[in-house]
């Protein structure tokens, strides 16, 4: 069987934990949000990618869900001894060479999805990782302060603001000139099912939908998604004041009205959103918190067997 799946960060990368031990036997390509990509330093950082190849490789911080673990951060203190911006951001040093391989490679002219290829020789991460686009496209979002109307790096926005400025709007700048990476229409059109595991339905699902011919592509498939909004609220993270800044509610309904029946087919919710309904979708309802990989397992088996349902 093959399987694709869309993903963002921690909420992506923790169902594929699951669902790899769910279907061993399947073959399972991810693509994965490039969106979130920020160049610091001088340095290529692609924070969705390193979270599904790092937590699939074995190498995450389990506890914050992103990074390494047994990190330490002795070239960010020496960067900020020398007053160097930005200082928000948390690289940790195991983590920075993993951006030093990415940006040299970069440099010597290899796609990103050739280096994230080489990455991954390294972390097995049991599936094949691809780049939503060997094309740079970031998410920028619109806010108003004091400085007036301007649109900062999502990452300013994510980690520097945590979200606390209400977002007018979300732009992922340079969308119209990115094309899919090499082979991620390949794998969507010969995948028996489409996965879109619990991510940010705004800017990490609806990221890597926003690439010119992936969302088409996908359409057309069996597509299962698994809501990351139980009882109207996001499982972690600030999924809402994304889903606000898009004038969408934060409830299972609303966000599997924002993907539509036109691109999915079954929708597995909480049990207390039980009575989530669209013309058109399949929904069944599940246990769907994360609490570990074998909660994790169990979603994913059941948004297998759904997809098998829909086939
Ligand atoms: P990010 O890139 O690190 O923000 O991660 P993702 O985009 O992959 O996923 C973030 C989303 O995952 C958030 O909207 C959370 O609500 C959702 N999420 C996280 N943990 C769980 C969980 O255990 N169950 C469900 N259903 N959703 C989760
Ligand atoms: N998230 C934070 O909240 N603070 C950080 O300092 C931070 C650093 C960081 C470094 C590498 C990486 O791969 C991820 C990192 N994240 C950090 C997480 C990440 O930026 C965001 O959670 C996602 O991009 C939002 O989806
Ligand atoms: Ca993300
Ligand atoms: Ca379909």
């Amino acid at each position: 069987m093959r399987i694709v799946s869309l993903a963002g960060g921690i909420g992506g990368a923790r169902f594929l934990r699951g669902l790899k031990a769910a279907a061993p036997e399947a073959r399972i390509t991810v693509i994965g949000n490039t969106g979130d990509d920020i160049t610091l330093f001088g340095l290529r950082v692609c924070p969705d990618l390193d979270t599904v190849m790092y937590t699939l490789g074995g190498g995450i911080d389990e506890d914050q869900g992103w990074g390494r673990a047994k990190e330490s951060h002795a070239v960010k203190e020496e960067l900020a001894a020398y007053g160097v911006e930005p200082q928000w951001f948390g690289l940790g040093d195991r983590d920075f060479a993993t951006h030093i391989v990415r940006t040299q490679m970069l440099a010597a002219g290899y796609p990103l999805s050739a280096v994230t290829e080489a990455l991954c020789a390294r972390w097995q991460p049991g599936v094949r990782l691809l780049p939503m686009s060997d094309e740079r496209a970031e998410t920028h979002v619109v806010i108003e302060d004091d400085q007036g109307r301007r649109a900062i790096h999502f990452q300013e926005w994510w980690v520097r603001l945590r979200a606390s400025v209400p977002a007018l709007s979300f732009a992922l700048v340079g969308a119209e000139k990115a094309r899919p990476a090499p082979g991620v229409l390949d794998a969507i059109e010969e995948a028996d099912l489409v996965i879109l595991p619990p991510s940010n339905p705004v800017v990490s699902i609806g990221t890597i939908l926003q690439v010119p011919g992936i969302r088409e592509a996908v359409s057309a498939k069996t597509v299962v998604g698994v809501s990351p909004i139980i009882g109207g609220a996001p499982v972690r993270g600030m999924a809402d004041a994304c889903l606000t800044a898009i004038g969408v509610r934060t409830s299972a309904q609303a966000v599997l009205e924002l993907y539509g029946a036109g691109l999915i087919d079954g929708w597995l919710v909480a049990e207390q959103d039980a009575d989530v309904r669209l013309d058109g979708v399949r929904v069944r309802a599940r246990p769907l918190i994360m609490h570990d990989a074998a909660a994790a397992a169990d979603i994913a088996r059941a948004a297998v067997a759904l997809g098998g349902e829909l086939a």
